[in-house]
């Protein structure tokens, strides 16, 4: 069997505009509609939702017939839980709150195999490896493996470049709500020094020839941060699409019911 490639990172490399979803309902049902709707990423948050690894994998392979390219945020950066969600095949790790080159290193390392990294070797456990299907699975693997830093504190703007200097970090994506946190204006992520600072960050990783993204409901906006060098963009997420469809459709037979 033939090393899945990770066409994602080929993305990033190229530039190429990609428009994402975060993916929180933790539903293998509500992936495989969410895959077939027109995005060019996802991501299937375990920060923030209830998702493990034994979530998150009914998940890939409910995405893995269709197009949209998968990425999985760990709740940290722990090696050992990054291990296990190579291990059921993410290929693609968007690691939240980088503050440091040494954070990103460290990601890097776990990412990757010995003598490089840390990652253990388990093919024949490993969804990732067709449980030994995949030929050379260990000394293809590395190169296939895509990290996304998150650079959502004003730490991690201070140490940007010194991040984006690390080999193996392929894209940088800022997180608006923790940057509005960590400069003080908790809630508050178009409040003007904010807003400032995801340009600037997006205009210095673009300048370092890494991918740039960030995530930006407000379409105008969007088209700025692209302009700024942003080359992929999450646009949203399903917990919030549900509630506000849901919400409407609620207040629109209310309306209709009122007296
Ligand atoms: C943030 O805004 O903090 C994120 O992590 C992504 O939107
Ligand atoms: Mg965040």
């Amino acid at each position: 069997m033939d090393m899945p490639r990770n066409a994602f990172k080929q993305s990033l490399r190229e530039k190429r505009r990609q428009i994402g979803l975060f993916v929180g309902l933790g539903s293998p049902y509500s992936m495989e509609i969410l895959a077939t709707a027109g995005f060019d990423w996802l991501l299937i948050d375990a920060e923030h939702s209830p998702n493990t690894p034994a979530s998150v994998l009914p998940q890939l392979q409910a995405a893995a017939p269709w197009s949209p390219q998968i990425a999985v945020r760990p709740v940290n950066h722990d090696a050992a839980l990054i291990k296990q969600y190579l291990d059921i095949g993410a290929q693609t790790v968007l690691a939240p709150l980088v503050d440091t080159a040494a954070e990103a290193q460290a990601l890097v390392r776990a990412m990757r195999y010995p003598p490089q990294g840390i990652r253990g070797v388990g093919g024949s456990l490993a969804r990732a490896a067709r449980w030994s299907g995949v030929m050379d699975y260990t000394r293809q693997a590395d190169a296939e493996m895509c990290l996304i830093v998150q650079i959502e504190t004003r730490q991690g703007l201070e140490n940007l470049d010194a991040i984006l200097a690390v080999e193996g970090v392929d894209a940088a994506f800022i997180g608006p709500a923790d940057l509005a946190a960590s400069l003080g204006h908790l809630g508050d992520s178009g409040h003007p020094e904010v807003r400032a600072a995801i340009e600037g960050a997006l205009r210095r990783i673009a300048a370092s020839g890494k991918a740039a993204g960030v995530f930006v409901t407000d379409p105008a906006l969007a088209r700025h941060y692209f302009a700024c060098g942003a080359s992929f963009v999450a646009v949203g997420g399903d917990t919030t699409l549900l509630r506000n469809a849901a919400l409407k459709l609620a207040a629109s037979f209310r309306e209709d019911a009122a007296p």
